[in-house]
């Protein structure tokens, strides 16, 4: 049996691998043995097709040696040319922090530049700035404890039930014990908001001044602790101050917010009221252009309040990868030093001793978005990506794209295929979870062990392996000598203690003397681990901010104007869905995890959508300042009207539209430098679709559609399914059995059968290699009803007898008519169809009746929400009806 820890969130739930099985591990404080639908596809997502497996130079199979060797020279002459500023790393908060160590000590220490940045800069960097302005050092005062200790919970900016499932099983499991309120603040009404108390769906961007009203509010009221702000607190006044004179009252604070005046006040009473009260934030608060205001607004009331570092109190900022946490300790941003130091000469001073570095930067380098801008602009000659797909993920994908193809070097290590090592150089093939050894830590500054429990396939490689032969290549062999994962923690963790005095928080000075067998066996640990202190889950009630006066900041704050645009009245919201991982590459590959969301649609309020008498199902082309997109309509009421809402994760290789990131604005905050990824002004026009398609094929790759057609793709269990439209006549497409032998991807040897007339107007394609089904397509005109994935799922690469052919073609499977409804619960594959039957038939009442009945939510819960919100639909229809 192995111990290691989720490759997914940051939540960091530890799991159990043995023969075949995986599992939560019940002794891992993060999760006690809970997983959530993506930990519990994790058996399905080791293993998975298509990787990396050997170095390639300019698109050619080369080893390792040649490529690394190419790398060391190639910087190495750029460096001399143009300066160590010309090269850059762009990483991830899903490399370890080993890798992450290596990567940073080598631009940072080695190659002289400090132009490393890191996807957490689209993800963290908001709440990196807020906590420094705030403590004095990037810390999270608290741990998940609190929100089981808490009174009231309020989740801004957070789709909690979704993103960190496991945290809200346990505040679930809370709420059932003790009642705990939970307030969520978003402008959707999100899985999470649908089982609040109270959702406050404000408008987007505003919720500096919801909380500048709440300080003014509690000011008013009597309700701060002055006592406490007096000792350990600087800038209360001021902070107080401005938030009155900014949102002088609750009356205020609706208009700004657009949120019901009564709605305003029940929060402001309910915070007020509430001593245990924690406040998680995510991606909200963080990406904003106000990013960094709207964290220390959040914090300003908890610091008024002396609600932090108590049980179940605190400001919760909620770390989204598995290892945001890790990057920012080994000073991953280029806006911070290794160990949680700063660009000042003593810590510039103290690292390079501690390096004996022969050339550190001495200040930030460029951030993400200056990055790419840099590289676009032709200063940056050389990026290496690692670990992320920022042809996809960045905001501005395109420029990000330009950038990368007009770049001398782009080097790309990943384990798959992407819309970025597309762009690549020199691509280098990764090892993934289960293949790699290290470090992660968690949202609440918890390290748990990744652990190593299969072979690599091919020559992948580890990413510390890949940085540091980089460094020995480029003549830095001694610094660079590592062995090991646990060689690179321990003198990380070394670093944190180095003439540290208790000056830093970040301290694991005590973990700096493990040896190789105690790194092995390591147990999750909290930091600070210092050398004299011992973790405590809890910091700054008494105080200890790791600032000159060793007092805590209130920040005063203005409220931004809004700025609209005229010609894009709409507003592009982003953001998760609850199966899928980020760009895909892992999740999208997982059958069960495709079921929930097969396909990527645009979100749409009905009243946006009727101005130009949009439908559900119909295509419109949606358009920002810096693209534009077709894609499919969903009309969600659950939107504010003149909002859109698109998922992150669809990119070149699922659908035709390419990533929202094509489409995403950057508008970076001005002390994080973290883009606005949530409010991209934007407008819509209908799209005049002629024709759709289903098609289901056992082969990989994407057809060779023609450019006037929307599709994407979705796996199943033995093949793909794809869902097309189109805008050209539909027999241009259909147009000779070559054309169809290419969409079905069958060669010319297989057989292709065609129902003779087209039924209800359906042309009806299927490919069989003798018996087996290897592909099949249905084409109408618009509006027409075609088969859904459920319905080819069962035959597709199988042995079919003749009546099963027969009832392929027909379009019914099995005497059963295909049925659209989408997949609930993902463990047990049962769909809404079935749950409202069940709740229609049985009378179900809880969650626990429809477990019992058709097992739905009864392995992760993550789809309990879900399934709780058809039960309240079901009742509304009885009381209405
Ligand atoms: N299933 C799943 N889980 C994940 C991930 C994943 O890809 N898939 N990724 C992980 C990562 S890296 C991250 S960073 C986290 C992100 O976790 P979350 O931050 O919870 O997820 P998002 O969906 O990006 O955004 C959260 C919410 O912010 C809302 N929002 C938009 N604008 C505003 C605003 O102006 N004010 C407020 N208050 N809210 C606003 C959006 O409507 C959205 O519901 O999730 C982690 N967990
Ligand atoms: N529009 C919009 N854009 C967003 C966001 C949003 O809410 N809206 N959210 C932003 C946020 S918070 C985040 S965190 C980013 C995430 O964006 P990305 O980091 O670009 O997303 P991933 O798909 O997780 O990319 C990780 C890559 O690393 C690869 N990989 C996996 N394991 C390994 C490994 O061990 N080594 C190496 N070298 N590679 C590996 C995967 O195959 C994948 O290609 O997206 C950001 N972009
Ligand atoms: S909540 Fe889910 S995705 Fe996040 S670490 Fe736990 S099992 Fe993994
Ligand atoms: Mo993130």
């Amino acid at each position: 049996m192995t111990r290691t820890t989720c490759p997914y969130c940051g939540v960091g739930c530890g799991v159990r691998v043995a023969s075949g099985s995986i599992v939560g591990d019940p002794d891992h404080p993060a999760n006690y043995g809970r997983l959530c639908v993506k930990g519990a596809a994790l058996k399905d997502a080791v293993d998975l097709p298509e990787r990396l497996l050997q170095p390639t130079l300019h698109g050619i199979a080369t080893s390792w040696d040649t490529a690394l060797d190419h790398i060391a020279g190639e910087l190495l002459q750029i460096r001399d040319r143009y300066g160590p500023d010309a090269i850059a790393f762009y990483v991830s908060g899903q490399l370890l922090t080993e890798d992450y160590y290596v990567a940073n000590k080598l631009m940072k220490g080695f190659i002289g530049s400090a132009n490393i940045d890191t996807n957490s800069r689209l993800c963290m960097s908001s709440s990196v700035a807020g906590h420094i302005r705030a403590f004095g050092e990037d810390v999270v005062p608290g741990c998940y404890d609190d929100i089981e200790e808490a009174d009231l919970v309020v989740a801004a900016g957070s789709n909690m039930a979704w993103c960190h499932p496991v945290l809200y099983q346990r505040l679930v499991a809370a709420r059932e014990r003790r009642g705990t309120k939970l307030v969520t603040i978003d402008p959707r009404r999100t899985a999470t908001a649908e089982t609040a108390d109270l959702h406050l769906a404000l408008k987007p961007g505003s919720d500096v001044a919801l909380w500048q009203g709440l300080l003014a509010y509690l000011a008013d009221a009597g309700k701060l602790d002055l006592d406490w702000i007096a000792q350990h607190v600087e800038g209360a006044k001021a902070a107080i101050a401005a938030a009155r004179r900014a949102v002088p009252s609750a009356e205020a604070a609706a208009v700004v917010t657009g949120l019901d005046i009564a709605a305003v006040r029940e929060f402001y009473h309910l915070f007020a009221a509430t001593e245990r009260t924690v406040t998680l934030y995510s991606q909200g608060v963080n990406q904003s252009s106000v990013g960094t205001d709207k964290v220390n607004a959040i914090i300003n009331c908890h610091l008024a309040t002396a609600r932090i570092g108590r049980p179940g109190m605190g400001p919760f900022s909620l770390t989204g990868q598995p290892n945001a946490m890790g990057g920012r300790e080994v000073g991953g941003l280029a806006t911070t030093l290794a160990a949680h130091m700063n660009f000042t000469a003593a810590d510039v001073d103290r690292v390079r001793r501690f390096w004996n570095a022969p050339r550190m930067a001495t200040k930030p380098g460029f951030k993400a978005v200056e990055m790419f801008e840099a590289v676009r602009e032709g200063k940056i000659k050389a990026i290496w990506i690692a670990a992320t797909n920022p042809a996809a993920s960045m905001p501005r994908a395109s420029l990000v794209r330009e950038a990368l193809a007009a770049c001398p070097l782009v080097i790309v290590s990943d384990a798959w295929a992407t819309d970025t090592t597309a762009l690549a150089d020199v691509v280098l093939p990764a090892a993934a979870w289960s293949e790699k050894d290290g470090t992660v830590t968690n949202s609440e500054r918890r390290i748990s062990r990744q652990r190593r429990f299969r072979e690599s396939p091919g020559e992948a490689k580890a990413d510390w392996w890949m940085f540091a032969e980089l460094g020995r290549r480029m003549g830095w062999a001694e610094a660079f000598a590592y062995r090991t994962p646990a060689d690179i923690f321990r003198e990380h963790a070394a670093l944190s203690g180095f003439e540290n005095r208790g000056r830093r928080i970040f301290d694991l000075g005590a973990l700096s003397k493990l040896d190789d067998a105690a790194y092995e066996a390591l147990s999750p640990v909290q930091w600070p681990v210092g050398l004299h202190g011992q973790s405590p889950p809890r910091l700054f009630f008494h105080g200890g901010f790791p600032t000159e006066s060793g007092k805590a900041r209130m920040v005063a704050l203005a409220c931004a104007d809004e700025t609209e645009d005229a010609d894009f009245p709409l507003v592009l919201n982003t953001g998760r869905l609850r199966d899928q991982w980020h760009t895909m590459t892992r999740t999208g590959r997982v059958a069960s995890l495709m079921r929930h969301t097969p396909s990527p649609v645009l979100a749409v309020h009905p009243d946006s959508a009727a101005e130009q008498e949009i439908a559900t199902g119909s295509l419109v082309r949606v358009e920002t300042r810096h693209g534009a997109a077709v894609m499919r309509v969903a009309l969600d009421e659950t939107l504010r009207p003149g909002a859109l809402y698109a998922a992150m994760h669809w990119t070149d290789q699922y659908t035709s539209s390419g990533p929202i990131g094509k489409l995403v604005h950057a508008a970076p905050d001005p002390y994080s430098g973290q883009p606005d990824l949530k409010g991209t002004p934007a407008r819509l026009s209908p799209m005049p679709e002629t024709w759709r398609g289903q098609l289901f094929r056992c082969c990989e790759g994407v057809p060779p559609w023609n450019g006037k057609t929307w599709w994407s793709k979705a796996q199943m269990e033995h093949g793909f399914a794809f869902d097309i439209a189109g805008w050209s006549a539909l027999a241009e497409t259909i147009s000779s059995e070559q054309a169809l032998r290419g969409l079905l991807g069958i060669s010319d040897g297989d057989e292709l059968v065609q129902l003779s007339f087209p039924r209800g107007s359906v042309y009806r394609f299927a490919a069989f290699d003798g018996d087996r089904l290897l592909a099949c397509a249905f084409f109408g005109p618009s509006g027409a009803e075609l088969p859904e994935a459920e319905f080819a799922r069962d035959m597709l690469g199988k042995s079919l007898s003749a009546l099963e052919r027969l009832s392929l073609l027909s379009g019914t499977s099995g005497g059963r008519p295909a049925r659209r409804s989408r997949t609930i619960c993902s463990c047990f594959a049962v769909s809404e169809a079935d749950i409202r039957l069940a709740i229609a038939e049985h009378g179900h009442v809880t969650v626990g009746d429809i477990g019992g009945h058709l097992r739905a939510g009864t392995n992760c819960g993550s789809c309990i929400p879900e399934l709780k919100k058809l039960l309240a639909d079901r009742k509304l229809a009885q009381v209405d009806g």
